[in-house]
């Protein structure tokens, strides 16, 4: 990493910008809760730096000490935190780390933060909420200590001796009038150090524990492998498949990206994905990336092997992640985190990087491992095979369930097509969109079923109250799958349900209020990824003969510059769609149906636990934080399909 870091920090490269106030007034902000959570958090802080002066070739060793009085200390072997006086803030740099808030925790200009954290920002947060912290710097020979209450400092940093040593050395006592309790989690502490030591190549991480034994229980990890230890332990009891394990490690423009994956005889796909040392919970740009790569370089080798023959024996993306156990870990400037949680990294060009340096890398390692790669092939193939025996089971039994009983809806305009694969359902808001969007169909495939205004709030109906309601029980019979003990999700008519509403205040709200019927009565629907939103444009955009529909009023003020430079308007017509009901069969088609223009968002709901939680925000009786969930990250999405 040191070598792609080329930026160092220097005292000018700080942006002054304001006291510690906020940070006491509204810790959770700044640390994520005032938990449990929020509480290591303020170790994560501290020890971050320390990483990140380890990722900057500087330091090796971090040593944590959970104190017998409750505080916790943190020392590293690097450089030590400047003690000289910061030009701008008139204080010496060491205090100006510790007392100045950092916009969005990031330092201005070149410097950034690497190991990240999930706020990032920094000591001077850990010091706002700290009743006590002691800060030592070892440098130049001396030992520099300055200590401070509560974030204020209780006088400038003094030498107050000599050292051989070298590095910085924070000790701090969690303010217990602010976080809910001030006990560690042992456990908590050794699971995430451990995993930063996995991260962080060549780094030693040391707890010593002094709670209970005043000689302290000693814990250290070293991974001189990095990455590739860390597969090991998580697929420790697995046999493996291949006798060499892949693994890349490259820089990419801004970015860094270190990749290790292994197969392992069984069926369980185990993904890791990490940004700046973050784990990414729900994955992103970077393990898309990844697996973009191992689907294309893995057919390509098949293809080239002669075990595809026909595209139709071409290995889908679970064939090949059959077994696999993967970590993908990229290190970039200001990663873009979405979704409710923030697991999810957004930034695009982390999935360019990951594609681009596994592809290669990984066409290389099958070249030069040929008894592995056979067997990986090999492996993939099986996958392949069981897959689609399967799917020749559930196609028998797939319609028959569905049309005895309930007879399909008549509002329903059904495709033809009896494959779920290939089927989708368009939920439409309002009676006119729906008569365009039936229009506008390709009916082989697109089934629309219109929905009347509001729909039931189905957070507290039961599931009889439910079915009484008619647009939901068109729903459920549409779906095909039944509901509650009767729900088979192998019987789901279509494989992509497709919420089409309008961009405006009621749009939202029937959007909300269905996502929550998938949460409540279809997660596994949801779990699979078969719900998504469709995105129509708000504008129509005319000048001559050219027509152009933007999504945003961003892309339209951009359009605009390009097709307009002068702002003149001269020969350009803008129309704006006030619903759906506005546009005609064919717009409709062209924007919103069509799958090659259509830009739909994936629904994303991989752990229940989660769903619930986002439940609460969606439906509780809390108005603002709802409104702001909604507009931010109803639900985590991504774009998938265009
Ligand atoms: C126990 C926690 O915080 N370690 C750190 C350094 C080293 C430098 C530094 C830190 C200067 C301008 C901010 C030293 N010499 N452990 C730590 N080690 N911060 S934090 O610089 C701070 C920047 O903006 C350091 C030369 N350059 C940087």
């Amino acid at each position: 990493m040191a070598e792609n870091k080329k930026e160092q920090y220097s005292a000018e490269s700080i942006q002054v910008l304001e006291g510690l106030e906020p940070v006491r007034k509204r810790p959770g902000m700044y640390i994520g809760s005032t938990g449990p959570e929020g509480l290591h958090h303020m170790i994560w802080e501290i020890v971050d730096n320390s990483v990140d002066e380890a990722l900057a070739g500087h330091a090796t060793k971090v040593r944590v000490e959970l104190l017998a009085d409750g505080g916790v200390a943190v020392e590293d072997d690097g450089r030590g935190i400047p003690v000289e006086k910061h030009p701008q803030t008139g204080l010496s740099t060491l205090e100006t780390v510790l007392t100045i808030l950092h916009a969005g925790g990031k330092f201005g200009g070149g410097g950034y933060k690497v190991s990240g954290g999930l706020h990032g920002v920094g000591a001077s947060v850990v010091n706002a909420l700290s009743n006590k912290l002691v800060a030592e710097v070892y440098r130049d020979g001396n030992i520099h200590r300055q200590e401070f209450k509560r974030g204020d400092s209780q006088g400038a940093v003094k030498k107050v001796g000599k050292t051989e040593k070298q590095g910085t050395k924070i000790a701090f006592w969690a303010d217990d009038t602010i976080f809910q309790t001030t006990e560690f989690s042992l456990k908590k502490i050794l699971d995430h150090l451990r995993q930063q030591a996995y991260l962080t190549k060549g780094i030693t991480i040391e707890v010593i524990d002094y709670r209970t034994n005043p000689q302290g229980d000693y814990h250290g990890f070293y991974f001189e492998n990095g990455i590739k230890s860390f597969i090991r332990h998580i697929s420790e009891e697995e046999a493996p498949l291949q006798q060499e394990m892949f693994y890349v490690e490259k820089a990419w423009q801004s970015m860094f990206v270190e990749v290790a994956m292994v197969y392992a005889n069984e069926l369980e796909t185990k993904e890791l994905s990490f940004v700046n040392n973050i784990y990414t919970m729900d994955g992103g740009t970077h393990l898309t990336g990844f697996r973009s790569a191992l689907t294309r370089v893995i057919n390509d080798f098949g293809k080239q092997g002669g075990y595809i023959k026909d595209t139709k024996d071409n290995l889908t993306g679970d064939d090949v992640r059959e077994g696999l156990v993967a970590i993908v870990s990229i290190k970039m400037p200001e990663p873009q985190f979405e979704g409710q949680t923030k697991g999810k990294l957004g930034s695009t060009e982390a999935r360019t990087a990951v594609e681009s340096v596994v592809a290669e890398a990984l066409k290389d390692f099958l070249e030069r491992n040929g008894a592995d790669a056979k067997r990986m092939i090999e492996k993939c193939m099986l996958a392949a095979k069981a897959r689609k025996a399967a799917k020749a089971a559930k196609e028998t039994i797939l319609r028959k369930g569905v049309l005895e009983g309930l007879s399909l809806p008549g509002k329903l305009a059904d495709c033809t097509s009896r494959k779920p694969e290939e089927s989708e359902l368009f939920i439409v808001e309002g009676d006119s969109a729906g008569g365009s969007s039936r229009m506008g169909r390709d009916r082989r495939t697109q089934a629309i079923l219109p929905l009347k205004g509001k729909i039931l709030n189905v957070e507290k109906a039961r599931v009889d109250k439910m079915l009484a309601n008619a647009e939901i029980r068109s729903l459920v019979v549409a779906l095909g799958t039944a509901i509650a003990e009767e729900f088979d999700l192998t019987k789901l008519r279509y494989h992509k349900v497709v919420i089409m509403t309008d961009a405006d205040v009621d749009g939202s709200h029937i959007r909300t209020l269905l996502l929550t019927l998938f949460y409540r009565y279809f997660p596994e629907v949801l779990r699979n990824g078969y719900v998504y939103i469709a995105q129509p444009p708000l504008y129509n955009i005319k000048k001559g003969k050219e027509t152009h529909y933007v999504y945003s009023d961003a892309e339209k003020e951009a359009l605009l510059k390009r097709i307009d430079p002068e702002g003149g308007l001269r020969g350009i017509s803008i129309q704006r769609y006030k619903g759906l009901g506005e546009m005609n069969p064919d717009q409709l088609r062209e924007t919103t149906l069509d799958p090659r223009n259509r830009i739909l968002k994936q629904v994303m709901m991989e752990d229940a636990e989660e769903a619930n939680k986002l439940f609460d925000i969606l439906m509780g009786s809390v108005v603002e934080p709802r409104k702001h969930f909604i507009q931010t990250h109803a639900i985590s999405v991504t774009n998938l399909d265009i």
